[in-house]
């Protein structure tokens, strides 16, 4: 039995607009996360729910922020830049000198406590103005300010950032993309969903192709969400339908970075469907070159399927829940699974499969770079919260590691959401993810205190121990 490695990334997860607030400060423009008004997300009136205005206000808190990720021993800690901190209409020639000031501090703070910056591109917060001018439907606009925003990136935090994701869950905002503040309306959108789809990869390419010219030593790879599917039967028909939904839920994200081409299913898919998709061959050549170091990604759970019927019955929920698409598959429940409070179904065992899956396809090394559950956290008198229900997900997930290393994939390290309590995507404050609380509710800020949960002492003993004392 292979060990955990002794320089395994134990840390945990933040996005920018989640956790900063500070939404207007210091220059920051609006991004599509800060105009979202009315509307129902997953089953939920978003009037109920808090914006994004002041969030974890991470932005008045960072320093204390560090140092609890510090005292929990974190070794890496995946965060966000926020678009609209760097370039607040996406258009500017030059960068906002503050916003830039913002990440050198919070990098130097977690370089100084040894932790490495795991840093995302691009984490749901397009700016608002380059999604008025047809967001990642308009080629030409929307690659060139992705480029030169990660261009931008790389040359002021080169050296200091060895390890870059370009977009968190492309899959997830292709798919789900009006539960995350786009036009897009998910894949019924077809032609348009896809036409967007080829042109996040199109700017992910060169930004690779940039970061190479710029800094040789740096890695970069995507983060996607990544769920094994399962057939719902053994049946020939449904097993099927699982491997047409494991190409469109994953693996086409990832496909062109290694494999430098579309899979032939997914061209078929297109023609089938007369989806005209506009791809040069100097675009695809891009592929060719632009090869991904890593894949980060995102696990919560696995999904299952079987063969789509025409009356596609499955109700669609939140990105976790699974969703149909015509001719290829259609959800279903997996009667063995267990759920959270929230409905996601809860599958330790489906992390090992879809990292070896993963590692099947792919052979790369593979970090976690979110997963992790939500819950309602109680603030008890006494200032504790006892949050066992998080502790025994984790523990589950975490045993699964010495498995999975085991089975020859190349783990590098694990990174849950959330490092502190955030806001939610689509549920507010009251689903909370963090090892900290911050206490503030939906509408009332109280005094953004900080409270470390039994699963912040829990987690501290996991990394002290190499995740050999899981108690
Ligand atoms: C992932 C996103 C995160 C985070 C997480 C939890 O899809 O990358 O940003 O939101 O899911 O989801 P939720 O906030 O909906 O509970």
């Amino acid at each position: 039995m292979k060990n955990i490695p002794k320089d395994f990334l134990w840390g945990a997860s933040t996005s920018a607009y989640q956790v900063e607030g500070a939404w207007d400060a210091d220059g920051k423009g609006p991004s599509v996360q800060d105009v979202k008004s009315g509307g129902f997300i997953a089953g939920l009136n978003i009037k109920d729910i808090t914006d994004f205005k002041v969030a974890a206000d991470h932005y008045n808190h960072w320093k204390e922020d560090v140092a609890l990720m510090a005292e929990m021993g974190f070794k890496s800690y995946r965060f966000s830049i926020n678009w609209t901190r760097i370039y607040p209409t996406g258009v500017e020639t030059t960068p906002n000198e503050k916003g830039i000031k913002f990440y050198h501090d919070l990098i130097d703070e977690l370089i100084k406590n040894k932790i490495e910056p795991l840093v995302t591109i691009h984490h749901f917060d397009l700016p608002n103005y380059l999604e008025e001018q047809g967001g990642w439907n308009n080629k030409e606009l929307a690659v060139e300010a992705y480029v030169k925003y990660a261009t931008t990136l790389f040359n002021e935090y080169k050296t200091k950032v060895k390890y870059w994701q370009t977009i968190n869950e492309q899959n997830m905002v292709i798919m789900f993309g009006h539960l995350l503040g786009k036009r897009m309306t998910g894949v019924d959108k077809g032609e348009e969903s896809y036409q967007m789809f080829h042109n996040m990869n199109i700017a992910q390419a060169k930004a690779i192709l940039a970061l190479r010219t710029i800094d040789k030593d740096a890695k970069i790879g995507p983060a996607p969400n990544i769920s094994l599917v399962y057939p719902e039967t053994s049946k020939p028909e449904d097993v099927l339908a699982a491997h047409n939904a494991n190409l469109i839920r994953n693996w086409i994200y990832i496909d062109p970075f290694v494999k430098g081409e579309y899979d032939q299913i997914l061209l078929n898919f297109w023609k089938e469907n007369n989806y005209n998709i506009q791809m040069t061959s100097e675009e695809m050549d891009l592929f060719k070159k632009a090869k991904i170091d890593f894949i980060a990604f995102n696990y919560y759970s696995s999904m299952t399927v079987k063969a789509p019927t025409k009356d596609q019955d499955f109700v669609v929920g939140d990105q976790q829940m699974g969703f149909n698409l015509e001719g290829m598959f259609q959800s279903a429940k997996n009667s063995n699974l267990e759920k959270t409070e929230y409905g996601w179904e809860v599958d330790p065992i489906g992390f090992r499969l879809t990292a070896r899956a993963l590692h099947d396809r792919y052979n790369l090394p593979i970090v976690i770079t979110e997963n992790g559950l939500g819950a309602k956290d109680v603030l008890t008198d006494d200032g504790k919260i006892h949050d066992d229900y998080r502790i025994d997900y984790l523990r589950k997930h975490i045993e699964q590691i010495p498995d999975i290393i085991n089975d020859g994939v190349k783990l590098f390290g694990y990174n849950p959401w959330s490092a502190i309590d955030l806001v939610s995507t689509h549920q507010g404050i009251s689903k909370r993810y963090g090892f900290v609380y911050v206490n503030r509710d939906e509408f009332d800020l109280k005094d953004m205190k900080r409270y470390r949960k039994d699963s912040f002492y829990w987690y501290k003993k996991v990394i002290s121990s190499n995740g050999t004392d899981l108690d």
